[in-house]
């Protein structure tokens, strides 16, 4: 038989010259949240995002942070990320001559963990680099799309009227797909209500690990009613039990916050731990790595598809270059700004297209521009460092 054909790695990292990092800073900005959102793990009511800023040979990069307020999703927050790009990643590369996107983070590889704040670093990088040479992310990546099918994060309501008056609104504007986050007690009714409602809409739950291996059979009974997959249900840390629960399950596992490399992605897959991948460029250390994750699932048969943090319209700009490569199969958390807020941070906040799409930004870089009265007016903290 001949071997199965492994299509080739996707990203052109080739495509950036170096470049010198002359100055940096880190700020932190503040929205407001359209409505509050709720997990598993707390009630969300504004965005806190720090930002890296670098300047070099007449350009400008920015990158945002996917890390919160508090260690709840991740270990990772606002707090220590800021400390860990202040004190070792951003002074790793500033004022060091020109170097490419690729020896830049060669330079503070030795910075253990800490992927949201490595991410945010590389995120404003590739921008640096990719508007000194006039090139798209997209592109970078290895972009095969020029739109991406939107879907939307749909939190945990007080009452199921509720949730449907939410879905409702969000399939009118022409969301592609409806993921609702669930908790023990708030789930079994809540797939068969939404279910029976709308019995052709892709439907999914996320957990954010709220469950346990003993809570199998309540996970048995969500088979019935065709969701897509059933996102993170166990622990972050455990792949062995996932893999005892798909066993069990015929709704597809898709792991999140289990994978936060390359190597938890080929671990996942060599342990049938589910079947699909939900990636996310901040956990798992940058959007480069997060193309190694997509290579990795795309060589397994595993589709992906491009989670969400609740970013401004930067880190959306970066999901949805992301999201364009060809085995994001799957409609994302890559929503409009609209869905979490009245005003993006940018001069031209990302749109829902009427054909339940974004558009792929195509612009040097990220290819959005920040707006700067929006930045001056949610500055909560800004400093230079280096
Ligand atoms: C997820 N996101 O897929 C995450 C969870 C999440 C869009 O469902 C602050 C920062 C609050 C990041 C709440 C979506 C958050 C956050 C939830 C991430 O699991
Ligand atoms: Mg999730």
């Amino acid at each position: 038989m001949p071997e199965p054909t492994v299509p080739p790695p996707t990203l052109k990292l080739d495509r950036l010259p170096p470049v010198g990092v002359d100055r940096a800073a880190l700020r932190v900005v503040e929205l407001p949240l359209r409505s509050p959102f709720t997990t598993s793990f707390g009630t969300q009511t504004l965005r806190r995002a720090l930002l890296v800023e670098l300047e070099g040979e007449g350009n400008r990069g920015i990158g945002e942070c996917a890390a919160g307020i508090e260690p709840a999703y991740s270990y990772e927050t606002l707090g220590t990320a800021l400390a860990v790009l202040r004190d070792h990643l951003v002074p790793g590369v500033v004022g060091r001559g020109p170097a490419t996107v690729s020896e830049h983070l060669a330079r503070v590889a030795w910075v253990r963990g800490h992927h949201m704040a490595r991410a945010a670093l590389e995120m404003a990088l590739l921008d640096l680099a990719g508007r000194a040479a006039g090139v798209s992310l997209a592109s970078v990546l290895g972009a095969a799309a020029d739109r991406v099918p939107a879907g939307v994060s749909i939190g945990i309501q007080a009452s199921l009227d509720a949730t449907y008056a939410l879905i409702d609104g969000y399939l009118a504007q022409g969301y592609r797909r409806i993921k609702l986050k669930c908790r023990p007690g708030y789930d079994i009714e809540l797939a068969r209500g939404v279910r029976s409602r709308y019995p052709t809409t892709l439907v999914m739950l996320d957990a954010n690990s709220a469950y346990r291996l003993s809570d199998a059979p309540t996970l048995q009974a969500l088979d019935a009613f065709d969701l897509m997959m059933l996102e993170q249900p166990l622990a972050h840390d455990d792949l062995v039990d996932h893999a005892a629960l798909q066993a069990q399950l015929r709704t597809s596992i898709c792991l999140d916050e289990s994978v936060e490399s390359v190597t938890d992605a080929r671990a996942a897959i060599a342990l049938k731990a589910g079947r699909i991948v939900n990636i996310k460029a901040g956990r798992v250390g940058g959007l480069i790595p997060a193309v190694g994750v997509h290579d990795v699932c795309r060589a397994a048969g595993w589709p992906v598809w491009c989670g969400g943090m609740l970013e401004t319209g930067i880190g959306r700009a970066a999901n949805v270059a992301l999201a364009a490569l060809p085995n994001f199969t799957l409609p994302g958390d890559t929503s409009a700004s609209d869905r979490y807020f009245d005003q993006d941070i940018l001069r031209e906040p990302f749109r829902l297209e009427p054909d339940g799409t974004l558009r792929v930004p195509t612009g040097p870089g990220l290819g959005v521009e920040v707006d700067p009265d929006r930045l001056a007016a949610t500055t909560q903290h800004h400093e230079a460092i280096g």
